[in-house]
């Protein structure tokens, strides 16, 4: 290889920390480009900052513009075997144009019209699925039909058999967050096409899963079952149980106990019953509810998330940037930016006041790693 194949690129500057520019410093540098090889002083700042350093940006997604765009994919983009899903991923401004929310999640809008069935597969990747609005839709994961509908969060680890299914005369629309983004940089992916059509029996659409059926009793794990498993075994966290947790933390805190996580801030982490840790080997989930009126603390981790705003509306400030946000809008908070939230009683949708937002985050690779950090800025 001859210098200028090099891609390795050093050059010579004449500032603090730096050695002094000679002719010899010059043919030094070329020396290292053709044995590609690269000195720390030239790259230490960029390589090891004093904090993390995000290459993706704040951003946020309209809700009603993203729904107008899948349903026009509804009438254009068939459903099938190949292209497996009708889901259009948030792209991060400043991600290069792949379909990476952040450096580690992927973060979509599905879309299932009348009738229609995405075909059944398998993966590593883990995911979840996250309704806003609608219902209709039967995700059928293990053979086991587990209805969707608004509020309702449906955890989805690696490797299950999983299809949609539409038994609705509506479409219906909701957000994936899958880790595609982090196993894909990590290469650690693998992949299985499964049946093209679900059976009969996966048709029927019961009201609960079996999943529930075994694990979904507060504080009671079936004994006949209980055994290790890699990510939750509970298919569903239905609304009406996140809803109430949430309402008695802040109805806790106005009868004068200690409840929620600052005042007027409830917040609650969908967790595995066996264990009590996070759903998905890596990504947690949580809501919050900001009380009308009641704003929260910045408050910055590392990792990086993705927010659904589930009800009401108000601001959010991550960093610099501040958003007005309602019923249905994402958005990404990169690591190590502040963020903070503010209900804005008047303005708001939901009969409460409050504002309901939906979380998810790599925190649980961080937190095995023991790279997890987090601080309150005040
Ligand atoms: O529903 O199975 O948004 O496999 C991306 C990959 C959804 C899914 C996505 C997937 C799915
Ligand atoms: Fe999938």
């Amino acid at each position: 290889m001859t210098i200028t194949d090099s891609p390795v690129r050093l050059t010579a500057v004449d500032a603090p920390g730096q050695p002094t520019v000679t002719p010899e410093l010059e043919a030094l540098y070329r020396g290292l480009e053709a044995e590609l090889l690269v000195p720390l002083w030239t790259e230490i700042s960029g390589l090891m900052p004093l904090h993390p350093t995000t290459k993706a940006a704040a951003h946020l997604w309209r809700w009603d513009r993203l729904v107008a765009l899948a349903d026009r994919s509804g009438h254009l983009v068939p459903v099938g075997r190949g292209g497996e899903r009708r889901a259009i991923a948030l792209a991060n401004p400043s991600l290069g144009g792949r379909p990476y929310a952040t450096p580690t999640l992927w973060a979509a809008i599905q879309y299932l019209m009348p009738g229609e069935d995405a075909p059944e597969h398998r993966h590593t990747q883990n995911a979840f699925r996250f309704v806003v609005e609608g219902e209709g839709v039967w995700t059928v994961v293990e053979r086991d039909p587990v209805p969707m509908r608004r509020g309702d969060f449906l955890p989805q680890p690696g490797m299950k058999w999983h299809a949609h299914h539409n038994a609705a005369s509506k479409p219906m629309a909701w957000i994936d967050g899958l880790d595609i983004p982090f196993q894909y940089d990590v290469e650690s992916q693998f992949f299985d096409f499964g049946r093209d059509a679900i059976g009969e029996q996966e048709r029927t659409t019961p009201d609960r899963s079996r999943a529930e059926r075994l694990w979904g009793h507060p504080g009671l794990a079936p004994v006949s079952a209980i055994g290790a498993t890699t990510g939750t075994p509970l298919l569903c966290y239905r609304w009406e149980h996140t809803d109430r947790a949430l309402d008695d933390q802040l109805a806790l805190e106005r009868e004068g106990y200690a409840s929620t996580v600052e005042p007027g801030h409830a917040l609650v982490r969908y967790v595995n019953p066996t264990s009590g840790s996070d759903v998905l080997p890596t990504i947690r989930a949580q809501f919050h509810r900001v009380a009308r009126g009641a704003e929260t603390r910045p408050r910055r981790e590392t990792g990086s998330s993705v927010y659904q705003v589930f009800d009401g509306s108000g601001t959010v400030v991550v960093g610099d940037t501040l958003w007005s946000v309602t019923r249905g809008d994402l958005f990404v908070v990169p690591s190590w930016q502040p963020v903070s939230f503010a209900s804005e009683a008047g303005r708001t949708d939901s009969d409460s006041g409050a504002l309901d937002l939906f979380q998810f985050s790599d925190t649980p690779v961080f937190d095995k790693l023991g790279l997890y950090r987090s601080q309150e800025d005040s």
